[in-house]
């Protein structure tokens, strides 16, 4: 399958991230895009094309992609650098209901004040390029749909930063707009009836959750470490979580033990798979995060790239219309390899 990508997904470099209040190296770094080309590269390459921030408000909230646009520059403008040393944009407050408790609020007048009624971690750090970079991700994913509406069987973008974290209205998870949901709602604009959206990360995605939580016409399924062992993101990724109102049964998460290797893991993609065949599905959308693999530094599952090959088989086996769109994936050596694994066996 052809190959979408663009130069500009490089100008997102965070250096760190801040976690349990310390900065830590970052690990969803610009490098990631010349890892993973290095690998696929020989394929046809296909550079994205603009679509415009008008395209973004299909999934997201009008205010979040203001936020996102304009956040850097006004950081900057705020001297926030001179004051805290620090060039990236980084929230220190979060409006949860444990601090409104259902009072009426008002957006916060200061930058660092409303940063967190959008970025919901401190992980996420909006940088010089980081809206751009975002942007030509999710071109990337919009120009993958565009080549499957003119017949190409499936199509790979090579999104970064990552999507499936990124909710209607906010940022998190190393994810600023939601590639995945941008592809599986121009699918649906472009006459599919019935897309599937199947998540391969090692996380939950979240967003990709919520977007679609309340739909029937767009399927979520999800496999991923347990967050109720302790995982990203925590909170949401739980097997009873199953969609509401319209969208009741429409959502499936397999949360899996630490340690899962390439068996029971392939057992549950087999099911999922076997969950978009049943329900009817004219397209997919593929969430494909290489996290779950043994040597990755941010989850503790096993898989190896033979069963990142297995699990392209089965998907590929569906026989539908497919974007593939990156996800998370940071052990730079291996990382190319896994997504090739993937790709050429879905291919097959
Ligand atoms: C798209 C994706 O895979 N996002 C992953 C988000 C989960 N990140 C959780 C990070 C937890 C702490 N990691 C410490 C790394 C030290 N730099
Ligand atoms: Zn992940």
């Amino acid at each position: 399958m052809p190959v979408v990508w663009s130069p500009e997904t490089r100008r997102h470099d965070p250096r760190h991230e801040v976690w349990v209040g310390v900065a830590t190296p970052a690990t969803e770094v610009a490098e990631r895009v010349d890892a993973i080309l290095s690998a696929v590269g020989g394929r046809e390459l296909v550079e994205a094309e603009p679509h415009g921030v008008e395209a973004l408000r299909s999934v997201h909230d009008p205010a979040l992609l203001d936020f996102l646009a304009t956040a850097h520059e006004r950081w900057r403008a705020g001297e926030y650098a001179e004051l805290v040393g620090q060039d990236r944009v980084t929230p220190y407050v979060f409006p949860t209901p444990a601090m409104t408790a259902g009072m009426p609020t008002r957006l916060p007048a200061a930058l660092h004040g409303l940063a967190g009624v959008f970025g919901y971690d401190t992980m996420t750090l909006v940088g010089p390029g980081t809206w751009q970079a975002a942007v030509a991700a999710a071109d990337c994913a919009l120009t993958a749909v565009s080549l499957v509406k003119a017949g190409v069987p499936a199509a790979y973008a090579l999104s970064r930063p990552p999507g499936h974290h990124a909710t209607p209205a906010g940022y998190g998870g190393s994810c600023y707009l939601n590639n995945a949901a941008l592809a599986a709602q121009a699918l649906r604009d472009a006459g599919h009836d019935r897309v599937a959206v199947l998540d391969l990360d090692a996380h939950h995605g979240n967003g990709t959750q919520a977007i679609f939580w309340q739909r029937p016409d767009v399927l979520y399924g999800s496999l991923h470490v347990d967050p109720a062992a302790g995982w990203f993101p925590h909170v949401v990724g739980h097997p009873e979580e199953t969609g509401g109102a319209a969208g009741a049964g429409a959502t499936r998460n397999r949360p899996l033990p630490e340690g899962t290797g390439d068996d029971d893991w392939l057992a549950e993609v087999t099911d999922l798979v076997d969950w978009v065949d049943a329900a009817g599905c004219d397209a997919l959308v593929v969430s494909l995060g290489v996290d779950a693999a043994a040597e990755d530094p941010e989850s503790p599952l096993q898989v190896t790239a033979g069963g990142y090959a297995d699990a392209g088989r089965l998907v590929g086996g569906l026989r539908l219309p497919s974007v593939v769109v990156q996800e998370g994936g940071y052990h730079l050596p291996s990382l190319g390899g896994l997504v090739a694994a993937y790709l050429d066996a879905h291919d097959a």
